[in-house]
């Protein structure tokens, strides 16, 4: 199999983990209630997403030797920490957004006020799920504890939280005026950024890898989470939503690299970026084909 295939795999894993995952098991675990809640967990969790996060945590794990079956909870969990920032990203308070995944929003569907609980479960699951994964690893260099505190740190006002605070801030008639070069790549380091580099080092941690291999992954998730949120950018601008299935053109009111540098000058960033993310893991050798692969896809991407 090549590397991209092995990516594909790693995909449709995750996809077909997910819906079980949505409810803890145990005696509750038939109940019907709350039927709304859950309806908008499925419609956030189960919609057709690109799964790139966990597809990360997925291909990382398998580098460094672990194929063990709670590495796959683990990138799921990393997917309803992303599928709760998309469903409060599109609530009316920030984005308001119509369109997701080419679908209605989940608060289009069910409401603000489900949508707002469907994303605080997600949340809530999602921590649930990395300490069950984290102790049946039975890890020797990492704790739990260390896993858990990864997450939390990439989604903190230190990670997604303060990204998205700063971006939100940023908002208004001629952002780009506002908004330093530098205070937009804090932003998009940390609304995307952060939870890339969380699938990566999760996924290092599964594998039980020494601190080095860490860091070299995470130089490599740091620059390609920047490099997708530029291609975001980009999109919103150069693709339909019928193409990205998300409302485009999203971006008017907020500042882009793409407003900062331009169309030409956001791409030979974020070319730039896909580069030294593959350089950091060069010193892999040619076990680190499935994340080069990985670079790939981001660089030609159109959804
Ligand atoms: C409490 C988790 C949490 C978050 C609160 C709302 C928020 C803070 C952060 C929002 C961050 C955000 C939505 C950043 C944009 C990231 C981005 C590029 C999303 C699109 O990702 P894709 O293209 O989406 O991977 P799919 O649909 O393919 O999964």
């Amino acid at each position: 199999v090549t590397a991209a295939e092995r990516l594909t795999a790693f995909g449709a894993a995750v996809e077909l983990r997910l819906p079980a995952l949505i409810r803890a098991a145990g005696p509750q675990a038939e109940a019907v209630y709350p039927e709304r809640v859950h309806a908008a967990i499925a419609h956030a969790l189960t919609s057709p997403g690109k799964r790139l996060r966990p597809v990360l945590t997925l291909a990382v794990a398998e580098m460094f030797g672990c194929t063990a079956p709670p590495v796959l909870d683990l990138a799921c969990a990393v997917e309803m920490v992303h599928a709760c920032s998309l469903v409060l990203d599109d609530l009316p308070a920030m984005d308001d957004a119509a369109l997701r995944r080419g679908r209605p929003t989940a608060h289009r569907v069910f409401g603000e006020d489900m949508a707002i609980l469907a994303a605080v479960a997600l949340l809530n699951r999602a921590y649930a799920l990395v300490v069950e994964a984290g102790s049946r690893l039975r890890l020797r260099r990492y704790a739990v504890a260390d896993l858990a505190h990864h997450l939390s740190a990439a989604i903190g006002t230190d990670g997604l939280i303060g990204g998205q605070a700063l971006d939100l801030e940023a908002r208004g008639p001629e952002p780009e005026r506002l908004v330093s070069l530098e205070r937009l790549e804090y932003i998009h380091s940390h609304k995307t950024g952060a939870l890339f580099l969380a699938a990566a080092e999760l996924g290092a941690m599964a594998a039980d890898t020494n601190r080095r291999n860490l860091e070299m992954v995470a130089g490599y998730a740091k620059n390609l989470g920047l490099a997708f949120q530029i291609s975001d950018d980009l999109l919103d601008v150069v693709a339909s939503s019928e193409e990205t299935g998300k409302d485009s053109g999203q971006d008017v009111h907020k500042v882009t690299f793409v407003k900062l540098l331009g169309v030409d000058g956001a791409r030979a960033l974020e070319a730039e970026l896909l580069e030294f993310s593959v350089a950091a893991v060069a010193p892999l050798g040619a076990k680190a084909t499935p994340l080069l692969a990985l670079a790939e896809m981001v660089r030609h991407r159109r959804r």
